[in-house]
């Protein structure tokens, strides 16, 4: 498994909290090093005990790598380990301990619905890459408002709710902004259909997030929904809501930085598609 990077960010997000600085070599639990001295931080809005945060360890005791109720406590990636009464990220080391931005101890369900169309030009030829001779997908990516960086327009699956809907209401919500407009009922159709459609499985496990903890880390399954022949979702009236400042078809191109480790997933669905990465 690749180390974790972004997880290890010099200063945790939305905060002045510098990460305890973990070097490659120290990432691993199974190295000792008795002065790892991580900095304990749970952000404002998980503190003050939302509906969709957990309580602190002590006064609450969650049944870890298990169906706990509605809340999923099981990983991806397999059993974790469980220390002191926290789950220990299965990454290893980020310098954080606590949860910080993240309601949920140990790991925090998302889904990400990656929407593609191949790029055409006036005439409706596809277009190549110069390069690679390949032709070029494109892809719905909203700009994230927390960060600012480009992203698949993902989002937490609600306790009890199939990750086949959470792809579609996190579509709707943050590229079509299904929240403040009335429900188009011919709209509302088209996107049932494009994710009633099987759709291609690109990633399952733990996200390489900047939110993530010691004790608390994203994970994610990503699925591909693809237009082939460019005319049921390429004419989507895009709009950004929600957590989404812009929205927008972009290339998908290795050149293009995107959130967290959303770059990994598309350049599973380039290689799939044969398409240009
Ligand atoms: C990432 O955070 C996931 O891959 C998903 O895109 C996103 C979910 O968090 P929010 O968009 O709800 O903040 O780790
Ligand atoms: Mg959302
Ligand atoms: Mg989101």
């Amino acid at each position: 498994t690749r180390l974790h990077i972004k997880a290890r960010s010099p200063v945790y997000p939305g905060s002045d909290t510098p990460r305890f600085p973990v070097p490659d070599d120290k990432v691993s639990w199974e190295t000792e090093w008795p002065e790892y001295s991580p900095v304990k931080y749970t952000a404002p809005p998980v503190a003050a005990n939302p509906v969709w945060a957990d309580r602190d360890i002590g006064s609450f005791s969650p049944r870890f790598n298990a169906l706990d109720g509605s809340t999923d406590r099981r990983s991806h990636e397999g059993e974790y380990r469980v220390h002191d009464q926290r789950p220990l990220n299965p990454r290893g080391r980020t310098g954080v301990s606590g949860r910080g931005l993240l309601g949920k101890w140990g790991p925090n369900h998302a889904a990400d619905p990656i929407v593609t169309r191949w790029k055409m030009d006036e005439a409706g030829q596809r277009l190549s890459n110069s390069a690679s001779k390949l032709p070029i997908l494109q892809f719905v990516s909203i700009q994230r408002k927390d960060c600012g960086e480009w992203a698949i327009p993902g989002g937490m699956v609600d306790p009890g709710e199939l990750v086949s809907l959470t792809l579609q209401r996190e579509f709707s919500e943050e590229a079509l902004n299904s929240l403040e407009m009335p429900d188009k009922a011919e709209l509302h159709e088209r996107i049932t259909k494009l994710f009633s459609s099987p759709g291609l499985q690109v990633y399952k496990g733990y996200v390489d997030d900047p939110r993530n903890t010691d004790n608390a880390w994203m994970e994610t399954v990503a699925v591909n929904f693809h237009d082939d022949s460019g005319d049921s979702v390429s004419a989507l009236p895009l709009e950004a809501g929600d957590d989404a400042g812009h929205v927008s078809w972009i290339d998908v191109d290795s050149a293009q930085p995107l959130y967290a480790s959303h770059s990994h997933f598309l350049e599973t669905v380039a290689k799939e598609r044969h398409a240009h990465w």
